[in-house]
C-alpha cells in the first residue's frame, strides 16, 4: 500500500512538473519549441543510436550527456587516408570524456536532454544531491569551436578529470589549461585537436594518466571548454591538397575564441545559424500535448500514422539543422555519415557516394532554403575534376570531360565500380543551383563550362548504332543487373545532362552550333520505354521482374531528380513509373524511403509518399547493416540505412518539400501532393526554380492564401488544382494570392 502511495504521488509530481514545463516552454519561446526539440529522459548509451550530434561543417560531435561522465566523439570532415588514387576512409578523430567526482551512489533527478534546432543548442539538466547542474554545448561556425559550459547552482560544486583521446594514438600533452594532441596519418596528413578550459572559481591543474596528461577540474562554480580540431588538408589540388600546419590553425581558433565570454559566443553562433535555419517554418498539424511531451525515443516508438504531425515537422527540419551542420560554404561536403563518424573503418568508408547516396544530400538545399549549404557539394566537384579527368581519360581511353567511381574521397581518389554518369548527376546540381539562385555569374562562369565538358565526355563515350540512336556502352542499374548498353539510368541522365546544357546555353545565348549538336543527340538518344507488365524498363530488354524489390529504383531518375517524365508533360511512361514503384514496394532502407517520397510526390500522390514517410518514421534498433527492408529512423532520429547514413535524413527533408511545392515543369505547383493526413497546415520560405520564396497555409486539405516573392524578376506561372494562372514580378516584388489564385 505504502508504496503504491509513493508510486501514486511521484506520478503525480511527474504530471505537475510535465505540464508547467511545457506550459512555460510555451510562454517563453512562443510557437517555435513544440516543433523544435529533440528530448531524452536519459543519457545516450550507443553512438549511432542514441548520442546526439552538434557540428559546424567542418567539426562536429557526438554528445552523450552522461551523469557522472560525459562523452564526447568529435570530427573534422577532412580527416581522410588515401590519396588520388586509393579511395581510404573517413576517420574518427577523437574523444573527450570528462569525468566528474559525484558521489556515486548519488541519484539523479529531473534528468533531460535535450537538442533545441531552433538554436543548434544541445542542453543536458539534472539534479543531484540537491544541486542543479546545467550544461549547454554549441559547436560554432563564426568561431569554429566547440563551446561546453557546464554550471551548479552550488559554489564549487564542478570537479571533473578531462581527458582527451586521439582516435589514432597518439600521446595526449598537457599545457597551462589545455590539453592537445597531434600526429600524421600514414598519407602524410597532419591532424591535430585541444581542448582549452576556463573556469570560474577553483583550480585546474594538469595529472598524468595511462595515455597521456589529463586536465583537473577542482571545485568551479562554472566550467567552459573550447575544443578545436583540425588538419592540413586544403581544397587545391596545385597545392598538393596540404594547407596550414593543423596546429597553428587551432592555436590561433582557440586563442580568438577564448578573448569572447561564453555569452558571446553563444550569441554569435545562434546569429549566425538562425540567418540560415529560420528561412523556413513548418507546421503540419496539432500534435496533442502529452504526445509532444513525450521523450523523442519513447514518442518514436508509439509514433502512428496520422497523430504526429508536430513529428513530421520536425524531421524535416532535423533534416535541414543536420546540412547546415555538415555543409557550410568554405568547406567540405556531407560525406555518406555527413561529418559524424566514431570509427576508423566507417561503413562504405563513409564515403562520398555518386550513385545516390552524395547526391541525395543536396535535394533538400535549394528548395529548403539552404542555398548557401549547396555550394561546398559544388566546390568538392570543382576541386576533385582534375584528378577526375586524369583517371577517366586513362580508364576510357582518351576521351574528353570526367566522371566518377562508385566509392569517391575528397582528393578525387576512387573505388568500386565505374559509374559513367555520375559526373552527368552532379552537373544537374550546378543547373539546379542556377535554377533556384538564377545567378547569371555563376551560370556563365562555372555551370555552363562544366556542362559543355560533361556533354564532351559523351560525345566521346556514346555508342552509335546502325540506326543512329545513341546508348551508354557500359552502363550498370545501380547495383544490379548485368553492364550492359542502354541501361535506362544511364540513359536518362545523359538526357538530363543535355537537356540542362541547352537551355544553359539559350540563356546565355551562347554556342549556338554545338547547341544544335548536343540537341541532336539528345533527339537520338534510346529513350526510357515501357516493358510487358506496364512498367518503366530499368533496362533495354523488357526483363524487369515484377517481385524484384531492390532499394536502387534508378530507373525513375527521370521521374527524380530529373524531369523528362512527370504526369503533367509525359502521362504515359508517368503511369509506367507508377507501375515500377508500385513493385518496389514501400518498404525498404532509409535512404530508399526517402527516393521514394519524392517518387510518388512527383506522381502527385500525396497519400502514397504519405505511406511512405510514416515507414521512415519507424523505430530502427540493430547496428547490422540491412540492405533489404530494415531502414527507418533511430531515437536520436538519424536516419537508418542501417547503418547510420544521412542521405536518408536528407532526401526526407526534399520528400516534404515536394509533396508541398514543385517547379521542376515550368510552373510552380502549390501544394502539387497533399495527402489527407496534412489537412491543416503552412509553410514559409520554400524556395522554387526562377527564384521565388513561398509562403502558403492551407486549410480542410486547400489553399487559404499564397504568397509569393520574386528575387530575380522571372515570370510566374502557378498551377493549383485545375486552376492556371500567371503573372509578371519585378525583382523584389510579392503577391499574395487567394484560393482561386486571385489577388
Ligand atoms: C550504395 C547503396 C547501399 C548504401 C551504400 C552507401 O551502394 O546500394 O544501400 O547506401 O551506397
Amino acid at each position: 500500500m505504502k508504496i503504491k502511495n509513493n508510486v501514486m504521488i511521484f506520478l503525480f509530481a511527474g504530471l505537475v512538473m510535465m505540464f508547467s514545463v511545457s506550459g512555460n516552454a510555451q510562454a517563453s519561446s512562443k510557437e517555435k519549441e513544440p516543433t523544435g526539440v529533440l528530448k531524452y529522459a536519459k543519457p545516450a548509451a550507443d553512438w549511432m543510436t542514441e548520442a546526439l550530434p552538434i557540428g559546424n561543417g567542418r567539426i562536429g560531435g557526438m554528445i552523450f550527456g552522461g551523469i557522472n561522465e560525459e562523452h564526447i566523439q568529435f570530427n573534422e570532415n577532412s580527416l581522410w587516408t588515401g590519396d588520388e588514387k586509393d579511395t581510404g576512409e573517413y576517420q574518427d578523430f577523437g574523444d573527450l570524456f570528462i569525468t566528474f567526482s559525484n558521489e556515486e551512489s548519488a541519484v539523479p533527478v529531473d534528468y533531460q536532454r535535450k537538442l533545441d534546432l531552433n538554436q543548434a543548442l544541445h542542453q543536458t539538466a539534472f539534479t543531484l544531491d540537491g544541486i542543479k547542474y546545467s550544461r549547454e554545448y554549441f559547436c560554432s561556425h563564426p568561431d569554429q569551436v566547440i563551446a561546453l559550459q557546464f554550471k551548479a547552482s552550488g559554489r564549487g560544486a564542478i570537479s571533473a578529470t578531462l581527458k582527451l583521446n586521439d582516435a589514432h594514438g597518439e600521446k595526449i600533452i598537457g599545457e597551462g589549461n589545455s590539453l592537445h594532441f597531434s600526429g600524421k596519418l600514414n598519407n602524410g596528413m597532419q591532424y591535430a585537436a585541444q581542448i582549452t578550459v576556463k573556469t570560474k572559481g577553483g583550480k585546474v591543474g594538469i595529472v598524468s594518466g595511462d595515455q597521456g596528461d589529463q586536465l583537473q577540474v577542482e571545485s568551479a562554480d562554472e566550467l567552459l571548454v573550447l575544443l578545436d580540431a583540425a588538419t592540413d588538408f586544403i581544397q587545391d589540388r596545385s597545392k598538393n591538397w596540404k594547407g596550414e600546419d593543423p596546429q597553428l590553425r587551432i592555436k590561433r581558433e582557440l586563442t580568438a575564441a577564448g578573448t569572447k565570454s561564453y555569452q558571446e559566443l553563444k550569441k554569435r553562433h545562434i546569429t549566425d545559424y538562425t540567418a540560415l535555419f529560420d528561412r523556413v517554418a513548418l507546421t503540419l498539424g496539432e500534435t496533442d500535448q502529452y504526445q509532444q511531451s513525450m521523450p523523442m525515443d519513447k514518442r518514436l516508438e508509439t509514433y502512428q500514422p496520422t497523430q504526429d504531425p508536430g513529428l513530421e515537422a520536425l524531421m524535416f527540419q532535423y533534416g535541414r539543422y543536420l546540412l547546415i551542420s555538415s555543409s557550410r560554404e568554405g568547406g567540405l561536403p556531407a560525406n555518406l555519415q555527413g561529418l559524424w563518424n566514431d570509427s576508423n573503418h566507417p561503413a562504405w568508408r563513409g564515403d562520398y557516394h555518386s550513385n545516390i547516396n552524395v547526391e541525395m544530400n543536396y535535394w533538400p538545399a535549394e528548395p529548403a532554403n539552404l542555398s548557401e549549404c549547396h555550394v561546398p557539394f559544388l566546390d568538392y566537384v570543382v576541386s576533385t575534376k582534375d584528378v577526375r579527368k586524369e583517371q577517366t581519360s586513362e580508364h576510357y581511353s582518351g576521351v574528353r570531360g570526367w566522371t566518377y567511381q562508385t566509392e569517391n574521397n575528397i582528393f578525387g581518389g576512387a573505388s568500386y565500380t565505374w559509374n559513367p554518369p555520375a559526373s552527368a548527376w552532379y552537373a544537374l546540381h550546378f543547373w539546379e543551383h542556377y535554377a533556384f539562385t538564377r545567378d547569371s555569374f555563376y551560370l556563365k562562369e562555372t555551370a555552363y563550362p562544366l556542362l559543355k565538358e560533361l556533354c564532351w565526355f559523351w560525345e566521346d563515350h556514346l555508342k552509335e548504332r546502325e540506326d543512329g540512336t545513341l546508348v551508354s556502352p557500359d552502363g550498370w542499374s545501380p547495383e544490379q543487373g548485368p553492364i550492359e548498353e542502354g541501361v535506362t539510368y544511364d540513359q536518362e541522365i545523359i538526357y538530363d545532362l543535355f537537356t540542362n546544357y541547352i537551355e544553359a546555353s539559350e540563356i546565355l545565348n551562347v554556342d549556338a552550333d554545338y547547341r544544335a549538336r548536343i540537341t541532336d543527340m539528345r533527339n537520338r538518344l534510346l529513350k526510357p520505354k515501357i516493358g510487358r507488365w506496364g512498367q518503366l524498363q530499368e533496362w533495354e530488354k523488357d526483363v524487369d521482374d515484377p517481385n524484384n524489390k531492390h532499394r536502387h529504383v534508378s530507373h525513375l531518375f527521370a521521374l527524380h531528380p530529373g524531369r523528362q517524365i512527370s504526369p503533367l508533360n509525359t502521362p504515359e511512361l508517368a503511369e509506367a513509373a507508377r507501375v515500377s514503384l508500385t513493385a518496389r514496394g514501400d518498404k525498404a532502407t532509409g535512404w530508399s524511403m526517402a527516393w521514394k517520397m519524392n517518387f510518388w510526390a512527383r506522381l502527385l500522390d500525396g497519400n502514397h509518399a504519405y505511406t511512405i514517410l510514416s515507414n521512415f518514421m519507424h523505430l530502427a534498433k540493430g547496428h547490422d547493416t540491412d540492405y533489404s527492408e530494415g531502414g527507418g529512423v533511430y531515437s536520436n532520429l538519424l536516419c537508418a540505412h542501417p547503418p547510420f547514413q544521412v542521405d536518408g535524413n536528407l532526401g526526407y527533408v526534399a520528400g516534404v518539400a515536394e509533396m508541398l511545392l514543385q517547379s521542376q515543369t515550368d510552373a510552380l505547383q502549390l501544394l502539387p501532393a497533399l495527402p489527407n493526413a496534412w489537412p491543416n497546415g503552412s509553410v514559409k520560405g520554400l524556395c522554387t526554380r526562377g527564384g521565388f520564396v513561398v509562403d502558403m497555409d492551407w486549410i480542410a486539405g486547400n489553399l487559404r492564401i499564397v504568397r509569393i516573392k520574386s528575387n530575380a524578376g522571372c515570370p510566374l506561372k502557378i498551377v493549383y488544382k485545375d486552376k492556371v494562372v500567371e503573372y509578371k514580378l519585378a525583382k523584389g516584388d510579392e503577391i499574395k494570392l487567394d484560393a482561386d489564385l486571385k489577388k
